[in-house]
């Protein structure tokens, strides 16, 4: 257990639920960002040289050059989230500093987001709704033929990544009949095969090539950054549709936007972007692809349940004992 100080600092970067923060304020000196005002590249380098602990989030970068620059008091870096490729975990491990996530917590929000978002594209509700507010347009009724989707019930879903979301997502497409296809480094288990009746694709590009909606809930790291590379999206049928509440980094976003544009891929839910929070233009012009601001596990339950895995985290690292949450990078 490393020398810490009878009040060792802990610094959280964005701000937090008032719960969580009540409860931080009264377990640890905790400076907290109550404007929420995201922090510079110089205010986090200030952090890391005070904090004996850093909370931080997404939307901070932990790089190797920020690491650099943290006094050795920094012994633990809390994240708020379960991605944690915005830490470079190598160079965390090296300066002997932990770093824990906040697994299971915000996987049914997300797996509910993500089938939010598997049935609207197909089905157009943001294209019907921007339509009916817009003023400029009169809806002059009921016909046959207007605002066709396509079907979802029957249809193929493959999922790239069948961890704690994947499966979340599974068990909800299955509800709606979808036939549910998967790729993952390691194929799952034989039980949860069977209660999803899913069918393992060892080969991701033979499953591209055959289904109908592809979902991605695989982690960013960089085995799997651009694995929607430009070359995999052409194996998809112009009729399929593209989900990601996962990570921008994983679809090469600017062929992505151009086969969109060009009718070579039918449509795409995007709940993250590849440079968030810049959002490719094409993207947002793009009546066929529904965008959302990274809000996959934006719940108010949610954050409340990573608020307290993080202060579990940290008070049982304070404690003396090793966090529950710890991530080593040969686990991603
Ligand atoms: C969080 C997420 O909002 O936890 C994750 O990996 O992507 C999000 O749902 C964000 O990461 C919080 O830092």
């Amino acid at each position: 257990m490393p020398n810490l100080p009878k009040k060792p600092l802990v610094i959280v970067t964005r701000r937090l639920p008032d719960a969580v923060e009540t409860r931080m304020r009264e377990l640890f000196d905790a400076r907290l960002n109550v404007e929420d005002k995201p922090m510079s590249r110089a205010d986090l380098a200030e952090a890391v040289k005070a904090a004996h602990v850093l909370i931080p989030t997404v939307t901070d970068r932990i790089d190797r050059s920020l690491l650099s620059q943290a006094g050795p008091q920094l012994k633990l870096i809390a994240n708020f989230g379960t991605g944690v490729d915005n830490i470079d975990l190598d160079t965390a491990r090296l300066r002997n500093i932990i770093v824990t996530n906040t697994p299971g917590v915000l996987t049914e929000d997300t797996a509910d987001m993500t089938m939010a978002l598997i049935l609207a594209v197909p089905r157009r509700l943001a294209e019907g709704t921007a339509l009916l507010k817009d003023t400029s347009k009169h809806w002059s009724g009921w016909s046959p033929t207007w605002m066709l989707g396509h079907r979802i019930f029957g249809k193929r879903l493959g999922i790239i990544g069948m961890g704690r979301i994947g499966q979340a997502v599974a068990r909800r497409a299955r509800a709606f009949g979808l036939q549910i296809h998967y790729h993952n480094r390691r194929r799952v288990a034989e039980e949860i095969e069977q209660e999803l009746e899913a069918t393992h694709w060892d080969s991701l590009d033979q499953m591209l090539a055959r289904m109908d909606i592809v979902s991605v809930n695989c982690p960013h790291t960089p085995a799997t950054y651009h694995l929607l590379s430009a070359r995999r999206l052409k194996l998809l049928k112009p009729t399929c549709y593209i989900v990601n509440t996962a990570r921008g980094e994983v679809i090469d976003e600017n062929e992505l936007a151009r086969m969109l544009e060009a009718g070579q891929i039918a449509g795409a839910g995007l709940d993250v972007f590849e440079h968030e929070p810049a959002v490719n233009p094409k993207l947002l012009a793009n009546s066929r692809v529904v965008a959302l601001p990274h809000m996959g596990s934006a719940t108010i339950e949610g954050r409340i349940d990573m608020g307290e895995k993080v202060i579990i985290n940290v008070k049982t690292f304070l404690d003396g004992h090793n966090p529950p949450d710890r991530v080593h990078a040969a686990m991603l």
